[in-house]
């Protein structure tokens, strides 16, 4: 089986791009999806499954990738009450696996998701993209979580991971993840891996962990999956084919000691998903993410999908993050998630993929 091409996709009524604007792209055989207005810890319903299976299914596509289903903090903190929320976990999968579904990435950030000083930061040729401006993530969550709030609340749009009901507790969340060391993290992470992985061999589904972004500890908040030894780290703390990555190239190339390439060559029987985003270092730390094509960033896009290719990857691979091109504006368009820059970062993919098919 070749590897198949995915595109993120936020749902009906939660995104602006349809899915028969992506149809138009050659190429695409899969949705990555998700079931949005879930929160953390909840199940996710067979009719709820259902209903966007329908959707998905009638423009010719799998469902084949969940990205994401969120962890519930109470797993990440080591809670009693973490029982609950893992066999709700455990009852999600057995709910996804009738449909076909194959992967389903999340990750185990303290906290925030993907975090970022600037949303629509000028590329300078009329476009715009995400910025890291290392120095104003420093030591205050509240003003960068009211930043993303407030961008939420305007435009009526919230982000996975940046749920307004958990940022409106902050101060809570903080509070419950002091004692939560590294090593406590790990052990948590350990924990929950090791109950699912029975449910996900039954189920014939991999959980894929998207590495943490960006890979250091923000706020005090520790973070795992950072660079080659965390990765080892994790993949032989639970050593089964169904504990599996997704290798997000541009979480993990915002630290430029980070080597893609040899991480995908060193770990592709288990990569089951691999996100291509390219970024842009600056001497001072900051980053800025940029477009798919190699010369216009750092990450080594070719080098990256050679090494796949090399390794006969046969999973799931998606545009991550693109700039906002051709009028894409807030309120228009998902920070990194409009359809032009994704879209012609896949066109960029798939040509250099098949050249290499090909000659
Ligand atoms: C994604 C992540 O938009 C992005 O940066 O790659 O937010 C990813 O969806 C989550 O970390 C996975 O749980
Ligand atoms: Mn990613």
């Amino acid at each position: 089986m070749p590897m198949q091409m995915g595109f993120r996709w936020y749902g009906e009524n939660n995104d602006n791009i349809t899915l028969s604007d992506i149809r138009q792209i050659p190429g695409v055989s899969t949705i990555v999806w998700a079931l949005h207005d879930k929160l953390p810890g909840e199940v996710w319903e067979p009719e709820e499954i259902k209903s966007v299976q329908e959707q998905i299914e009638r423009y010719g596509f799998n469902m084949d990738v969940v990205e994401s289903v969120n962890v519930h903090d109470d797993i990440k903190i080591g809670l009693p009450s973490r029982q609950k929320y893992i066999d709700n976990y455990i009852q999600t999968i057995r709910n996804l696996a009738p449909f076909g579904v194959k992967v389903i990435c999340y990750n185990f950030m303290p906290i925030f998701d993907w975090t970022r000083s600037d949303l629509f930061h000028p590329v300078g040729d009329g476009s715009t993209a995400l910025f890291y401006q290392k120095d104003m993530i420093q030591d205050d969550p509240k003003s960068m979580a009211a930043y993303v709030m407030a961008f939420t609340e305007k435009y009526h749009m919230s982000f996975p991971g940046w749920e307004p009901e958990r940022m409106a507790k902050l101060d809570e969340l903080f509070e419950a993840y002091k004692d939560v060391t590294k090593e406590k993290l790990w052990e948590n992470l350990r924990y929950f891996l090791e109950r699912l992985m029975p449910v996900c061999r039954e189920c014939d589904i991999k959980m894929a962990i998207h590495p943490d972004d960006p890979p250091w500890d923000i706020f005090g908040l520790p973070r795992l999956l950072v660079d080659d030894a965390g990765i080892d780290r994790f993949l032989h703390m639970v050593d089964d084919p169904y504990n599996c990555l997704t290798l997000c190239s541009g979480s993990l190339n915002a630290n430029p000691a980070n080597h893609v390439a040899e991480l995908v060559r060193k770990y592709s029987d288990r990569i089951a998903f691999a996100h291509i985003r390219n970024v842009k270092h600056f001497e001072n730390g900051d980053f800025r993410e940029a477009s798919h094509r190699d010369a216009d960033g750092d990450t080594g896009i070719l080098e990256i999908l050679k090494a796949y290719h090399d390794c006969g990857f046969e999973g799931y691979i998606r545009p991550d993050h693109g700039r906002h091109l051709w009028g894409e504006k807030p309120g228009t368009v998902r920070p990194g998630y409009g359809l032009y820059d994704r879209a012609l970062g896949i066109m960029y993919m798939l040509g250099a993929w098949e050249m290499m098919d090909k000659f």
